[in-house]
This record gives C-alpha cells, structure tokens and sequence, in this order.
C-alpha cells in the first residue's frame, strides 16, 4: 500500500482538564489505535505517539475557578487519561505531556528558529487588560453582551447563544472574568505566522499533491484556502503556558496552538533517539487522527509550521473524523453530557472490547454519529455474542465434544468447504483494503463477515447430524471450523486486542501472524483449551441503570440551566442608585379574597406605613409574615391590583422550583434603612 518504510501515528493531544469521553475514542483513538495495531500485526515499523495538552486558556480557567494551580489540574487529569487510555488498550507507545522539558525546550527552539529566521511579523494591537490581576486578558477571560442576540455571557472569542465570532472589542459592556471589572483597551505586541504567505504552496500541497485525502478533510480546507488564509498570532498574554524565549517578552506564551502540536514531535523525541528518522526521513509516513474541529490546525497551520521551519516532514494523511452525540445530543464535558471512559471501565469490568466494537462500528466518519446505550446493548448481544462469540463456541464446543478437544485432520474438500476456506484469504484482503483507506467500519464489518460466513457454514454443513455416520467428513468440517477460529483471533486484533487474547487462550494458540492467515493456522493434533464465552449478554437492566444515569444528568441540566434564568441587559451604576431600596417591618397581612398568590401588607417603611401587595399567599400565612424585617422597593410607581393601590415591591427570591424566600437583612434594623 505505501512506499514508506514506517509510519508515525499521531493522535490528538486531549486537553488536561478533563476525562476523555466516548466522543474522543469514537473520532480519535480507536480508529488511532486499529490503524497502528494493523501496521504492527503486518510487520511494518510504526510507532503511535500521543500525549496531553496541557497548556491554554480553558486550563488557566478551570485552574482560576476550582482556586487550585494550573499544575494541578493537568496532573489530576493527565494521570486520568493516560490510564483510561491505556484501560480501553489505545496502545500508544509513548503518551507523554506537553508540560514536559523536552517539549518545552523543542517548542521554545522551534519558534526562536522561525524568529530568527524573520519567518513571524510581529504585530502590535489593543487588547484588554485587568489592572487589578495586572494582566491582559485571553477572549476567553473577557464576557459581555453579544452585539448580536444580547447574551450578557457571550466570550470575547465567540458567543455561545447565537454562535456568532466575535472580537472582543465586540462585546458590549465587556468584563473580566478574573476581577469582574470593566477592563481597559491596552498595546499589546504579538508574533503573527503570516499563513497568507503560505496560501499558495498549501493550495498545491493539499488540493494537487492530496486529492485523496477523506472529503470531509479536503473539502474543509479547501474551503479554509479558497476563503483566503489570514496571518495567525503565535503568542498570547497569559500567565499559563511555554514562555516566549524572547527578551522582554514576560508575561507572554506561545499560543496553545502553535506549541501543541510541536508536541507529537517532542514525545517522539522523548520515545526514541531515533526520532529524527521518524520527523525528518522522507521515508517516513505520517498520520495525523484528530476531530474535525481540529482540521485547520492540523492541515493549515502546523504543515505552515513545518514547512516555515524547513526540516520536517509534512503529514501523509490527516483521517480526521466528524463527531460523535450521545442519545441524540451532542457530547459536553462542560455540561457533563458524556460516557466518560474512567465509568465505563468501572460499570463495564473486562468489557473493553464491547465499546472499541461498538465504537469502530458507529464511528463518524464521513458525518456525525449517535451512540445510544440501547444500540450499544443491541451490537453486543446481536453481533458480538450472537454472531462472533456463538460462532468461536460452537467449534470449540464441538470439537470438545466429538474430538476430545483437539483440532482433526482435514479430509477431501468439498466446493463448500472451498467456498468456506476461501472467505478466509478474501475477508483478510477486505479489511485491509478498508484499512488502508482508513475506513474502520467497513473493515469490521469485512472481519466480522468471517464469523457469520462460520455460522453458516456450521448451518449448511450440519456436522452434528453426521458425527456417528461420517466421522471423516465431521473431521474436515470441524477443521475448517478451527482454522476460521484460529483467522478470527487475528483479524479482529486491530479491533479487539481483549477478546482476540482470550480466544487465544480459549484455543491455546500463539498469535496467528497476519501474514499467515490462511487455512493452515492450526495444525491438526492440536489440543486446545478451556473454552468459555467470548461475550456476555448485557441485560437491560444493567443498561437501564446507564440510561437513568443519563436521564438524571438530562434533569440535573435543565434544572440548572433553568435555574440559570438568563441574565439581563447591564445597568449602569446610575440606573441602579435611582432605585430606592429600604428595609420595611410588615405590620399586618391578609390574604386578598379570590386570588391565590396575593396578600395585602402593611409595611412601615420608616418613611410612612403603606400597603404593599405581594404575590406571597400560596407559599406563607399572614401570621407567618407579620414582623418580619423585608426589602422593599419603595419608589416603584404605584399600582392597582384587585382593586387595591400598592405603593412598592417586596424583594424575594425565586428558585428553579418557584420556592420563595424573603430577602432581608442579617439582623435587626430601623425600618427605613437604605439599601444599596
Ligand atoms: N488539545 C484537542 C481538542 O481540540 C486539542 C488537540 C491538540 S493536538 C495537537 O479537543
Ligand atoms: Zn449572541
């Protein structure tokens, strides 16, 4: 398939501030690690490097929020995902971090190269900047209203509601999300890569030298090129990431994004002292598996990167996938909308290779996806235990049965037992036609052609209907049987390295190298082993209690989201000192005849003693309220309810559930007492 001599697999560095999901295993990792295992079980040289992101603004946030150092919050989650990862068996051959020395220094040296070489243009712009925390501020420490739709919580970068870019100059009323306050427009100096000097050779690079690249990938950047490629900024004022290596540059770091993906380099380097042969020889492959979303990075800036800095070698293919929802909603680690993979390996003990199945299968790769717990359920017990593993059982078992559990000799074929032996070479070239294309449902699904090509090969040949008339014709069947077993155990390696090692066990066999596939995978006389299942049914109560673990995050959400009710437009300190708020001490209260909510209260104010009616009635008695000190707007123009005039508001709060309570003060005050 390639003329390289090896490859390098990268996989997309996951931030540290957070667990990784089955969205990630779906568009990144499992198809990252099928691939890498493919090229290993067929004796290429291929290393798979990956490794947490660790700098970056939602880091620095996440950090500022919990009150912790940012240091804590990638060494929580770096060691979180590194273990789920190595969990689920993504076979990495380093996961390292970006936080390590060896990155930073490669980062800091890869961009004073590009420096010094005049290959950046520095430009100065005005940003926003806290004089309190005595730092600019990242678009994403700056809220505001959104010009567009009036979100008072849109992001200096984008406005979440209506979606919509935005500069931070945009915003309406903008704020720091450090001290709150309003910050002030500053000169700032920063180093842009000039990615429109690039435009030309990326057009040629990409849309003339990799028109095979997947469609969903090339069509993006070619929408990217043909929109016309803007100068990039590399740098950024944060207090959390690499340091630019510039004199008087403190205070500044390289943008997360320039730095990242440096970092598949850095790992490799920390992997092996050959990593030079792996970034730089031409006879290396590269293979970049990442999410759709991080395309441009990916295929626009760091080949602008690599091509700026001049010794290494561009990326091969970039397979990205699209993404992945869950029960029809699209994936959230801030909304805790996801089946983190820690919880899986926990809830679903030893069944690793039900979600790399369930996952290879669904996977988004020319269009979202939707994983669904009841799906997940449907493919283990219809696929994976009705197809593959009743197929494996039903040869072991047989040959337990009829030949003291050992693998017979084969006898003179028949057309049928051709037929059947001939699947096995077929299937084999299926996958790795798949696989070569980077099409990891289709492959899978070529694999498990080979089981249900063993199942009916088991129904039209029936040998347990001849084991006492034709022991000859039960030996050749139930060879073939084995040596489908045997293929089996290899050829679904790439996509269950679990189940294919217990099959492995089950038959008591070495691994069956992929190049030696075929009809002589077992030899006849071959004892095998205890056999048991290679798949459990999951009942429906198991899944139910994930789909009620999903149901409550879908309660808690809307709860709070509703409770969150949206934010209005700003005052200004004006408009709020023009209310008159006072403490009051309610004097009498009744309820108001034919209205549910409604009291009639006299409340001095400390001003005068007036009536006041509030909505209170279905949530307190008039006992309940008498003498108790309230907040009371006392220049709300008056109005007429139920025929009553009432002269102001008591302040109250309201909860997502409508429960009320009184807002008052925390001791005992004159009525009368301003509040502001
Ligand atoms: N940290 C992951 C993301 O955008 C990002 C990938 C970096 S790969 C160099 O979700
Ligand atoms: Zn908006």
């Amino acid at each position: 398939m390639t003329d390289f001599k090896r490859t390098l697999v990268t996989a997309a560095l996951p931030y540290a501030n957070g667990p990784v999901h089955v969205g990630h295993l779906a568009g990144v990792y499992v198809p990252a690690d099928i691939y890498a295992r493919y090229l290993r079980l067929k004796g290429e040289e291929v290393l798979l490097v990956g490794g947490s992101d660790e700098h970056g603004v939602p880091i620095a946030i996440k950090a500022r929020k919990e009150g912790v150092a940012p240091g804590d919050i990638i060494d929580r989650y770096h060691h979180m995902i590194k273990e789920s990862f190595a969990g689920l068996g993504i076979s990495f051959d380093i996961y390292s971090r970006t936080s390590s020395s060896t990155h930073r220094d490669l980062a800091s040296a890869f961009f004073k190269k590009l420096h010094d070489e005049g290959k950046f243009v520095q430009r100065s712009s005005m940003q926003f900047y806290d004089e309190q925390a005595g730092q600019f501020l990242p678009d994403r420490y700056i809220t505001g209203t959104c010009p567009h739709c009036g979100n008072e919580r849109a992001y200096g970068d984008q406005c979440e509601a209506c979606g919509t870019s935005l500069n931070a100059t945009d915003l309406i009323h903008p704020l720091s999300a450090i001290t709150g306050n309003a910050p002030e427009l500053k000169e700032t100096t920063h180093w842009y890569l000039p990615l429109d000097d690039y435009e030309a050779w990326l057009k040629e690079w990409i849309l003339k030298e990799h028109p095979e690249w997947k469609p969903n990938v090339y069509g993006q950047c070619k929408s990217w090129l043909d929109s016309g490629l803007q100068p990039r900024a590399v740098t950024r004022d944060l207090d959390w990431g690499i340091p630019v290596p510039l004199d008087g540059c403190e205070g500044k770091v390289l943008y997360v994004w320039f730095d990242a993906p440096i970092g598949y380099i850095s790992a490799t380097k920390e992997l092996t002292p050959e990593w030079e042969t792996y970034w730089k020889d031409p006879e290396t492959r590269i293979v970049h598996f990442i999410g759709k979303d991080n395309i441009v990075f990916h295929c626009i800036i760091f080949p602008a990167m690599l091509k700026a800095e001049g010794s290494y070698n561009l990326p091969d293919n970039v397979p990205a996938n699209e993404f992945l929802n869950l029960e029809g909603e699209k994936i959230s680690t801030t909304r805790d909308w996801a089946i983190w993979l820690h919880e899986y390996l926990v809830d679903f003990k030893d069944k690793q290779d039900v979600l790399r199945y369930v996952l290879a299968a669904i996977a988004p790769e020319t269009k979202d996806s939707d994983f669904t717990w009841k799906d997940f359920q449907a493919r283990n017990n219809n696929e994976l235990v009705a197809i593959y593993g009743n197929f494996v059982n039903r040869a072991l078992v047989l040959a337990r049965k009829y030949r003291d559990n050992r693998v017979p000799p084969r006898g003179n074929v028949t057309d049928r037992d051709r037929e059947m032996l001939e699947e096995i070479p077929g299937a084999v070239e299926r996958v790795e036609a798949a696989l070569d294309a980077f099409h990891f449902r289709d492959a899978l699904r070529e694999a498990m052609g080979l089981a249900r090509a063993g199942n009916k090969y088991l129904a039209d040949t029936e040998p347990w209907k001849i084991a006492g008339s034709d022991p000859a014709r039960v030996n050749t069947i139930l060879n073939i049987c084995l040596q489908v077993a045997a293929n089996l155990s290899a050829l679904m390696e790439p996509f269950m390295p679990f189940s294919s090692a217990r099959l492995r066990e089950f038959m008591r066999i070495a691994p069956v190298a992929w190049r030696e596939m075929g009809d002589d995978a077992i030899p006849a006389g071959h004892l095998l082993g205890e056999a048991g299942l290679l798949f459990e049914k999951i009942d429906d109560e198991t899944i139910q209690v994930q789909v009620d673990r999903l149901e409550e995050k879908k309660q808690r959400l809307a709860t709070n989201e509703q409770s969150l009710a949206p934010g209005k437009q700003d005052v200004s300190i004006d408009d709020f000192a023009s209310m008159d708020m006072r403490v009051g001490t309610i004097i009498s209260a009744e309820k108001i005849a034919k209205t549910k909510k409604l009291m009639k209260l006299v409340v001095d104010t400390g001003m005068d003693r007036r009536v006041i009616v509030s909505g209170i009635a279905e949530q307190y008695a008039p006992g309940d309220v008498v003498g108790k000190q309230v907040c009371v707007l006392v220049n709300l123009s008056p109005r007429v309810l139920k025929g009553i005039e009432s002269r102001g508001m008591i302040l109250m709060a309201e909860d997502a559930d409508g429960k009320l309570s009184f807002v008052a003060p925390d001791g005992q005050v004159a009525p009368g007492t301003v509040v502001r």
